[in-house]
């Protein structure tokens, strides 16, 4: 993470000011295209029932439907083979209620911070542009269902491919500086977090993450006003919703409003009932059973893609090809990135390329040369940690964490 001190003159947060403002007076005019999406043509997610259309959402180029009500968008794998930084309009879009705060100033918008705490505070966005420390770190966010669709035997919850993630260069203020501001009273064990978005009928729980006190403490968790150097996209959380590198995109709360410090550990529906995997060793159960204890979902694990050709795609046998991807984990870093022609009996290494921090996606690259016939290739990984992805996927019932080696199919034709 590169920390750049108190943002002057014409630095990010003032650009992303003026677009803020922008994007705010556009909330309420945005409102009728953020709810009715048009649909444009329809793409096939490689698994039963895979068909989708693509729609066009407010700020979105025409983006994978998974739900239109509240907006459920995935990006077009191709989006990964063309740049490290995923574009905001094309960045995935996940809520949980339908509720979205459209009519929501951001002259008149606060953050407010509470609970066990010396001192309550009530933030504008030019306070927290201002008076604090800015920082920027480059990170995936990634949902936990993230490539559910493929889970065998299959489970229930979006059947997504694998475009419910997303990597971008978030810039704001580290959550420490404000907790520090309002003075963190001895005993507080968990912080919590809530947005302006919310539930449509009383039944449905707000939606409200938690972090403990130490992990909330780490210098990369972040308020972020801006991604890729503009303003954070409406349905990516304007004005400000939490980064948290390494994390599944759950923690990330979007249009974040509320920040409460408690003694205990906090029992809301998305962390006590929601967003838990299976407490054993691997995360994971065996297929079709359920766990005997859970714990709240943590780190992203380590995965790897090919980007350069899609599942299926035609290529010319005895010529160099050149094969590429991207691969990330939870924060260790990648190692390195091999492929497979043979069903994993033997490795190919890879080249990395550019390393944007231990957070990001990380580029591979190989040059690879087929004979006339079919093959099929697969991608692995090894962090820095020293892990490797499995052959074959670990399987828990709300399909979450996602990370066997993936294959794509090349047809090579003379
Ligand atoms: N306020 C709010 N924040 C939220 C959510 C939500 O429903 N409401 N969903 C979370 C989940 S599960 C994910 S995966 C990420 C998705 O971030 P994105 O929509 O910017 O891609 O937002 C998180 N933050
Ligand atoms: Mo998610």
């Amino acid at each position: 993470m590169r920390s750049s001190g108190k943002s002057s003159g014409f630095s990010g947060a003032t650009r992303v000011n003026r677009r803020a403002v922008t994007a705010g007076l556009l909330g309420a005019a945005l409102a009728p295209a953020v709810r009715a999406a048009e649909r444009d043509s329809t793409v096939t997610l490689p698994f039963a029932n895979g068909e989708r259309p693509l729609a066009r959402f407010a700020q979105k180029r025409p983006l994978i439907l998974q739900t239109s009500r509240p907006p459920q968008l995935e990006t077009p794998f191709g989006v990964f083979d063309q740049g490290l930084l995923t574009p905001n309009d094309a960045f995935f879009v996940r809520y949980h209620v339908s509720g979205l705060p459209l009519d929501l100033d951001p002259a008149t918008f606060r953050l407010h911070v509470s609970g066990s705490v010396a001192h309550e505070l009530s933030l504008s966005l030019r306070d927290l542009q201002r008076d604090f420390p800015t920082a920027e770190v480059v990170a995936v966010n990634q949902c936990s269902g993230n490539g559910r669709g493929f889970s065998q035997p299959r489970v229930a919850g979006g059947q997504l491919g694998n475009g419910a993630m997303g990597n971008a260069r978030w810039r704001g203020v580290p959550l420490r500086a404000v907790l520090d501001r309002a003075g963190v009273k001895p005993g507080a064990r968990q912080v919590v977090f809530s947005g302006l978005d919310q539930p449509p009928v009383p039944t449905i729980p707000e939606f409200a993450k938690a972090l403990d006190l130490d992990h909330a403490r780490q210098d990369d968790v972040l308020l972020a006003w801006a991604m890729n150097g503009a303003a954070l996209p409406f349905l990516n959380g304007y004005p400000l919703r939490l980064i948290v590198p390494g994390y599944y995109g759950t923690y990330w709360v979007k249009h974040l409003s509320q920040i409460s410090v408690i003694d205990s550990v906090f029992d809301g529906y998305w962390m006590a009932k929601a967003y838990r995997i299976p407490d054993t060793d691997c995360g994971c159960v065996p297929p079709g059973t359920k766990p005997d204890h859970t714990r709240p979902i943590g780190k992203l694990n380590l995965r790897s893609f090919i980007t350069s050709h899609a599942d299926g795609a035609v290529v010319r046998a005895g010529h160099d090809l050149v094969l590429r991807g991207i691969a990330f984990d939870g924060g260790s870093g990648i190692a390195g990135v091999e492929i497979t022609g043979d069903g994993g009996q033997t490795w190919l290494p890879t080249r990395l390329g550019e390393d944007l921090g231990r957070y990001s996606f990380r580029g591979w690259q190989t040059a690879l040369r087929l004979e006339v016939g079919s093959h099929i290739i697969g991608v692995r990984a090894t962090s820095v940690a020293g892990e490797v992805q499995p052959m074959t996927a670990l399987w828990n019932p709300a399909g979450y964490r996602r990370n066997s080696v993936e294959t794509i199919r090349l047809e090579a034709r003379a």
